[in-house]
């Protein structure tokens, strides 16, 4: 299945005339607060997201998993469904593969397929969580934190060989998410696991090659449902401080306590320049890993408005940019087109903040003014300029109804069959 540039200007006609009388009246109502439409527009073009591999089929849950049809059922057939995402919104490219579940068997093949769809490789995630058919060693009891010297070696093996294959496909960072922790108080010795995992990343980070990065990940519960090692944000930062300059925080929305404040954390990291990217999703209780922007949109919108001040005001480096989710109701291509579409109307939000107004209330302690600045901005409907963006590039002024029009699922279907599966979480 290929979405062709006749596809989508068919699908385009039929809008364009709507689309451009909104965007009109829009950019003119933005023009007498002195925002610059086609400056945002253009910065939304620019904003690209990364497709995990483990997204494009239906992930789960442990009671169990409600396959969807025409599934990719190998690495090949992932890129192409990224493919099929770029072609609509333009905002897609790149993908974020998982090993072992992604081991590419033919690079070149890979490699020209992939550039063949304008895709990148983005960060390449480890994976010690899981033990692999005929594995020596188990990783029951941790991977690298366990106590077990002979454990430790093979899963910073494990990290190593990943970091070799990224190399061969263009990836420029290891993100490493640790299950490793305790369930039960005793279990294991806190401090140890904490040193252990140290070590453990020091001799992975060393395998690091000059221009790469390692993403730490964290998170504060499951599969262990007492302590884990990497828990939050001060853990990964404590650590990639302890790393060196190539060692950055990945913060996953997902993975917080309810009610944590996210965007002060994003702050924080990105004033000590350690903020590395993110995993975007949404929820409401736990990592469970929804479409972005599904549950908590305001949420996302004060953390733009970190990232927009952030990148103006700190020297915090690029951000890797990824989505995690799993889907269990919806086409899984579907929710990723509504997640990447999210993303950009919250960066559209938080570009149009009156800064200066903004900067003014605060020094004036005006409280009121100040909320009202950030929820006009929040309570603007922009989604104008993220069709906008999307056309200017070659894409679909409304992605998921494109898609629908073009039976990109049903084609898929036929292609595919019913009972392909995607590898994932
Ligand atoms: C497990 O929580 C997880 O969802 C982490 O967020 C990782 O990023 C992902 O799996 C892939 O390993
Ligand atoms: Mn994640
Ligand atoms: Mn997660």
């Amino acid at each position: 299945m290929k979405i062709t540039a006749s596809h989508i200007e068919e699908a385009n006609e039929t809008l364009e005339k709507d689309h451009l009388e909104s965007l009109d009246f829009l950019s003119q109502r933005l023009a007498k607060k002195g925002v610059d439409t086609n400056l945002i527009i253009e910065k939304l073009q620019e904003l690209q997201i990364a497709i995990p591999s483990w997204a494009l089929g239906a992930g789960g849950t442990r009671f169990g998993r409600f396959s969807g049809a025409g599934e990719p059922s190998n690495i090949i057939q992932k890129i192409e469904d990224i493919g099929l995402i770029h072609a609509l919104n333009q905002s897609s490219n790149a993908v974020s593969l998982h090993i072992p579940w992604d081991i590419p068997q033919d690079y070149e093949a890979i490699r020209q397929l992939a550039k063949s769809l304008s895709i990148q490789f983005d960060a390449v995630n480890s994976n010690t969580f899981q033990d692999q058919v005929g594995q020596i060693e188990s990783y029951k009891y941790g991977s690298l934190a366990n106590t077990d010297q002979a454990v430790r070696e093979l899963a910073i093996a494990h990290n190593k060989e990943v970091i070799s294959i990224g190399e061969k496909l263009g990836s420029k960072a290891l993100t490493v998410w640790l299950a490793d922790g305790s369930s039960f108080p005793g279990q294991h010795s806190i401090r140890k696991a904490l040193q252990n995992t140290h070590e453990s990343l020091s001799e992975i980070y060393e395998a690091l090659p000059e221009d790469w990065k390692i993403l730490v990940e964290y998170k504060p519960y499951e599969p262990n449902f007492y302590s884990t090692v990497i828990q939050d944000w001060g853990t990964s930062f404590l650590l990639a401080n302890k790393l060196g300059p190539k060692a950055y925080t990945l913060v996953d929305l997902g993975h917080h306590l309810p009610n944590t404040n996210i965007e002060q954390i994003v702050a924080t990291l990105m004033t000590e320049e350690k903020l590395g990217g993110f995993h975007f999703n949404d929820s409401k209780y736990g990592d469970d890993d929804l479409t972005v922007g599904s549950v908590k949109p305001y949420q996302l919108f004060l953390i733009f408005h970190e990232l927009v001040q952030g990148f103006s005001e700190t020297n915090n480096p690029p951000l890797s940019w990824m989505i995690d989710a799993s889907h269990n109701i919806k086409d899984p291509l579907e929710d990723l087109l509504q997640s990447v579409e999210a993303i950009k109307l919250a960066y559209a939000q938080a570009l149009i903040i009156d800064q200066k107004a903004l900067e003014e209330a605060q020094g004036n302690h005006d409280t009121a003014k100040a909320q009202e600045i950030l929820q006009d901005a929040y309570r603007s409907d922009l989604r104008p300029l993220v069709a906008e963006a999307a056309r200017r590039s070659g894409g679909a002024i409304a992605p998921l109804n494109t898609y629908r029009q073009i039976g990109v699922r049903n084609q898929l279907i036929k292609e595919r069959g019913t009972s392909s599966k995607a590898s994932g979480l």
